[in-house]
């Protein structure tokens, strides 16, 4: 670029990053992201490594991490280095924790991953929140929330700790799941969702349910353990054209139970069990939903808008 070797001036920076000029100056100031050298009797330019230590303080600040964090890290990497820190560097302690992996799952997951394991429910929020109003539910869903969640539960089991931290995303999830905004009242409900009877993991059908939401279809969420007899009772008085029952565990899978709903006198035109908790094998009539898109496409063929 054009002027590049003499570096660039901080209204250059500032527009190049997005940022106010005022922000880039407390950056300065108080973090000490300053320019590298400093040439007396000049203005102060901004050179390559300047600049990458700026970038990576505004990604990691975007992703919620606390600035303070973020500049330590910026100062600490030369320019090649500043990706692998930010990954690998150590964890972080303000919060009490540490980090759990996400996989390939990307920046903003590794973001998300660390405000959660310093139980920062307003980062969490936040970063849930900006997820699905860039990329939607089912995006934000599969790419950002499903990762972190693995990535918690897989160091839950290796720890046994870590549930705190479970039923603080959760609850962060549910809050913005039950924002999205749903049809109005008096729209037709064509879908039920419920999870199996003692059943705690529901936010695989919250993320349905807000999913449907954006795409104007109501769905009613009985949401967690769902006793069998009140999951007939709901399907015999609302008459859904889908009901979908989540199981995430082998011992909540009662199969009885979604038998009991394909013999209801109106039987729903679909009848899905849902989650890693079900066998291969389901009765003749039961659906097999895999991935929250084909649980979609179900409730497209049931309810052909
Ligand atoms: C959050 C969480 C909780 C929360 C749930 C809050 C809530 N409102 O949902 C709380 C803290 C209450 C909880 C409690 C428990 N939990 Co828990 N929990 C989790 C965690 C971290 C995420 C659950 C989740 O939402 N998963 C959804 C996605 C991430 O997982 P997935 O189903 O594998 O997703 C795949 C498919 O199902 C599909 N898919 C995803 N979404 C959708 C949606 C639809 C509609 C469809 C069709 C498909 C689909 O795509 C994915 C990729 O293939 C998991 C870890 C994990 N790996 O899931 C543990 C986990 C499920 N929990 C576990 C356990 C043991 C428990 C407890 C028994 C003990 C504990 N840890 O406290 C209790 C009690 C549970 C009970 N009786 O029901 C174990 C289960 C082990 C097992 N297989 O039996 C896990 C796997 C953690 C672990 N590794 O030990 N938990």
């Amino acid at each position: 670029m054009a002027g590049e070797d003499e570096g660039l001036s901080a209204g250059a920076v500032a527009r190049r990053l997005g940022i106010a000029v005022t922000t880039l100056r407390t950056w300065h100031q108080r973090y000490g992201l300053g320019p590298s050298g400093h040439d007396p009797g000049h203005h102060r330019r901004y050179d390559a490594d300047a600049l990458a230590r700026l970038e990576t303080m505004r990604r990691l600040t975007t992703q919620g991490v606390p600035a303070a964090e973020a500049a330590r890290v910026a100062r600490s990497a030369g320019a090649a280095g500043i990706a692998q820190l930010a990954e690998d560097r150590p964890p972080v302690r303000d919060g009490g924790g540490h980090t759990v992996a996400v996989g390939r799952a990307g920046a903003q997951a590794r973001g998300l991953a660390r405000a959660a394991m310093r139980l920062d429910a307003l980062t969490v929020r936040h970063l849930v929140q900006e997820s699905v109003a860039e990329h939607g539910v089912v995006d934000a869903w599969q790419d950002l929330l499903v990762p972190v969640l693995v990535g918690i539960g897989t160091r839950h089991a290796a720890t046994q700790r870590l549930v705190d931290v479970e039923h603080l995303v959760s609850r962060c999830v549910s809050e913005v799941f039950g924002g999205i905004r749903r049809p109005a009242p008096g729209s037709p409900v064509p879908v039920l969702l419920a999870c199996a009877d003692e059943e705690q993991h529901s936010l695989p059908l919250e993320a349905m349910a807000a999913a449907l939401a954006e795409r104007g279809v109501a769905a009613r969420l009985l949401g967690a353990r769902v006793p069998p007899r009140a999951l007939l009772d709901a399907v015999r008085r609302t008459g859904p054209s889908v009901v979908l029952v989540w199981s995430h565990q082998a011992d909540t899978a009662d199969l009885a139970t979604v038998t009991a709903v394909l013999e209801l006198p109106r039987r729903p035109t679909v009848v899905a069990a849902a989650g890693p908790g079900w066998p291969d094998e389901l009765p003749t009539g039961v659906l097999r939903p895999r991935t929250l898109q084909e649980a979609l496409a179900l409730v497209d063929t049931a309810d052909p808008r």
